[in-house]
Parts: C-alpha cells; sequence; structure tokens
C-alpha cells in the first residue's frame, strides 16, 4: 500500500526556532496570563494582517463565544448552515439560537438577500462565515445589517491573512474572528483570534478572555471566560511567522497543480480566486457534479482505497446534525443550494509538505475515474 495522504499535515518550524523560544519561560517561570510572548506575537499578528486591533484567544471556538458575549448579543444570530460545526454551537453554548439561511446559488457563503427574509425580532447579528477563505458579500450584509441594527461577527476561521484589493478582510463587520488550528494555514497548536476596529470592543474582548477582570482593577463588571493563549502556543506562532511566505508559496504551488490536472474534466467544478484577491490557499474543494462518471460518495470510497483521506468540508449540513434537526426553536428556512454543494463536496489534501508524487495519486484517482 503507498503511505497514506491526509487531508492536511501541520506545518512545523525548524525545532530549534521552537525550542529558542522556549528557553526564555524556563528563566521567567511565566507560562500564561498575557505574558511576554503573547503580547509579542499579538503585535506581530496585528501587523502582519493589518488589522487595527487583534487579541489573542486560546481557540477558534472560544474567539467565537468570546465575540458574541463582549458584543452583548441576545436572542437570535442569522448565519449559515454550509460551514463547521462550530460556527453554530458558538451560538447555541452562548444560550443564543441560529436562524439557518441558504447559501449563494454558485458560491459557498450566506446569500445576503436572504437576510430580508427573517422577520425574527429577536435577531440581534449576523454571523457570517468566509468559507475556504472566499470573502463574504460584505457589502451587501453590511447594508442589511446597518438598515436593521444589526452587530455582524464574521467568522474568518479560514480567512488568515486574505487580502481583497490590497485590503484586509478581517476588518469588515463589528469583529472577526480566526482559528489557528493545527491545521491551519498558520497555527499555535490550538489557538484563535479575535480583530475588530472599536478599541472600547477590545477592551470588552480582553475582559471576556480573562475572566471578567479589568486591566487596572480586581472588580469583576463582565461575565468573562477563560479564552486565554498560553506562553507555548504563542511561541510556536511566533517561531511560524517567518515561515508565512513559505507555507503560502507551497500551497499555492500545489494548489495551481491540481488546478492544471484537474480543470478539464467534465464533472468537476472547481473553485475560482476572483482576481482581486490575495488568497491564502487554505482549501481545494472541488464539487462532483452530474456529468462525472461517479457520485461523490463513489469518488470519495475510491480515494479510501488508495489511501488518500481528503475530507467532505462540509458534510453533513449543520441543520442535519441531529442535535441541530431535534432543537425546537431553530427556526427551519429551505436552503437547497448549500444542500447541493454539501451534497457534492470533497476537499483535496492541501499542505505545504505534500510532494509532486501525492498530487499526482490523488488527480489519478479522479483521472482514472473519468476513464
Ligand atoms: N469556524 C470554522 C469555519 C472552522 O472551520 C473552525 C475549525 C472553527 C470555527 C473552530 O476553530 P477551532 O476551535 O478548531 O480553532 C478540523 C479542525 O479541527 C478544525 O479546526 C477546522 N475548523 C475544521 C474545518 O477541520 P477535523 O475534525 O476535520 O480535524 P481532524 O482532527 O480530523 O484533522 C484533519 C486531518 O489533519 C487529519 O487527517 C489528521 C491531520 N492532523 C490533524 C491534527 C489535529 C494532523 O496531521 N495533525 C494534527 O495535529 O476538524
Amino acid at each position: 500500500m503507498p503511505n497514506p495522504i491526509l487531508v492536511t499535515k501541520p506545518f512545523l518550524p525548524n525545532i530549534q526556532d521552537f525550542y529558542s523560544k522556549l528557553l526564555g519561560l524556563w528563566q521567567s517561570r511565566v507560562l500564561t496570563n498575557s505574558g511576554e510572548l503573547h503580547q509579542l506575537l499579538e503585535k506581530q499578528l496585528k501587523d502582519k494582517l493589518d488589522v487595527t486591533n487583534l487579541s489573542l484567544i486560546n481557540n477558534g471556538t472560544i474567539a467565537l463565544e468570546v465575540a458574541i458575549q463582549a458584543l452583548g448579543l441576545k436572542g437570535k444570530i442569522i448565519t449559515t448552515p454550509y460551514t463547521f460545526i462550530a460556527t453554530a454551537n458558538s451560538i447555541l453554548l452562548k444560550g443564543l439560537d441560529p436562524v439557518f439561511i441558504d447559501i449563494e446559488d454558485n458560491g459557498f457563503n450566506l446569500d445576503p438577500e436572504l437576510i430580508d427574509e427573517v422577520k425574527d425580532k429577536d435577531v440581534s447579528a449576523i454571523m457570517p462565515v468566509h468559507v475556504y477563505g472566499l470573502p463574504c458579500d460584505d457589502e451587501s450584509i453590511g447594508q442589511r445589517a446597518k438598515g436593521r441594527g444589526l452587530k455582524v461577527i464574521y467568522d474568518a476561521a479560514h480567512a488568515f491573512g486574505i487580502k481583497k484589493k490590497g485590503e484586509s478582510i478581517l476588518n469588515w463587520g463589528d469583529a472577526s474572528t480566526l482559528s489557528f488550528h493545527a491545521t491551519k494555514v498558520f497555527h499555535t497548536f490550538e489557538g484563535g483570534a479575535v480583530v475588530c476596529n472599536d478599541p472600547l470592543l477590545k477592551n470588552k474582548i480582553n475582559q471576556v478572555r480573562n475572566f471578567g477582570y479589568t486591566s487596572d482593577s480586581f472588580d469583576i463588571i463582565t461575565l468573562g471566560t477563560n479564552g486565554k493563549m498560553n506562553e507555548a502556543q504563542a511561541a510556536m506562532g511566533l517561531a511560524l511567522i517567518p515561515y508565512l511566505e513559505e507555507i503560502i508559496t507551497k500551497r499555492k504551488h500545489w494548489f495551481n497543480f491540481y488546478i492544471e490536472q484537474l480543470s478539464e474534466i467534465p464533472g468537476i467544478k472547481l473553485m475560482t480566486i476572483p482576481s482581486d484577491l490575495e488568497y491564502n490557499y487554505s482549501y481545494f474543494p472541488i464539487l462532483v457534479q452530474s456529468g462525472f462518471s461517479l457520485t461523490r460518495d463513489e469518488l470519495f470510497n475510491r480515494f479510501q482505497e488508495e489511501n488518500i483521506f481528503p475530507r467532505k468540508y462540509f458534510y453533513p449540513l449543520i441543520t442535519d446534525f441531529s442535535l441541530y434537526k431535534n432543537y425546537k426553536i431553530i427556526s427551519k428556512h429551505k436552503t437547497p443550494n448549500a444542500r447541493k454543494i454539501a451534497d457534492s463536496v470533497i476537499c483535496l489534501p492541501l499542505y505545504p509538505d505534500l510532494t509532486e508524487d501525492d498530487v499526482s495519486r490523488v488527480c489519478e484517482v479522479i483521472k482514472r475515474a473519468e476513464g
């Protein structure tokens, strides 16, 4: 059997780069609670990502919860069923209810026009997701949110470093959240961040991530959690920053290799990157459509037989998980576009350390099936 090829493999810095960052911890014994490395990483990422305010958090799910809490949201949040489970879970975990609406026809992101169909007075916010890092229609979402006094939290877990027309999309909305999970373009083992423009909101976020403590007193006026990133996580982030260009360049190389090999295959639809986008090459989704000789699941099984393990990101739809299906309060809007994409998607392996042999093996499975 040939070597297994997984959907992703975390990029690691030279171990000496990581080790040298850890040495200071053995001296200082400051292991967490906004230590030196935490502060340094926060500053470097803020500059690197070109954002106004950035607060590090211990993972992307807690980042979403912290954003909801800091914005003081109540009632319901409009979101998409075509995303990772954490998006909707963060809403339920904060005691709010998600209202799922469909994604755009011919895209992966929430359809802004459908926001108007949710008339519910309890809605306090919209939580769109930049799926695979492709930007949502911020102009349209922002206009609708403004008209109804709704807050916008972008789940930007996939959108590390993405710029549209030269500007970071992380500055959109009231807040954006990032994930620095091991499987992401940039990681801190586990980790995340909340980005926002308003300095008062940034203070609130910092309080919420630290049990509600204000920085200058021991009083608690805000309900908080433990969302702090520790120093070992921050050390990994700092060690990886110098490799970012290499990471993106290698991802881009394999991304383009797939495009070259797969773009002419009938029934296999590839995602297109808008020309005004600085992309991070985080995912390579293909849509297996009726013109192809196998169904999505048949092709998926062929991959497994060849020891290749792509993923169906995102199948099933969140609304098809039993927890959400059986949840009484959740309003049911029809989501045919999301269903169509969830039923046809496969995300192919994409990570910097792939080899030409690996990527060719993945493409061969598709080409052989096509006959
Ligand atoms: N919002 C969105 C839109 C998200 O996509 C996510 C996370 C979040 C919010 C929440 O952020 P975090 O709380 O996670 O920071 C993975 C990731 O665990 C998850 O972070 C990510 N989205 C999601 C799309 O994908 P799984 O269940 O597919 O991960 P797992 O453990 O099966 O790993 C995938 C592959 O990577 C495996 O083949 C093995 C390989 N791998 C994985 C890990 C963890 C490694 O080689 N090394 C590793 O350490 O969810």
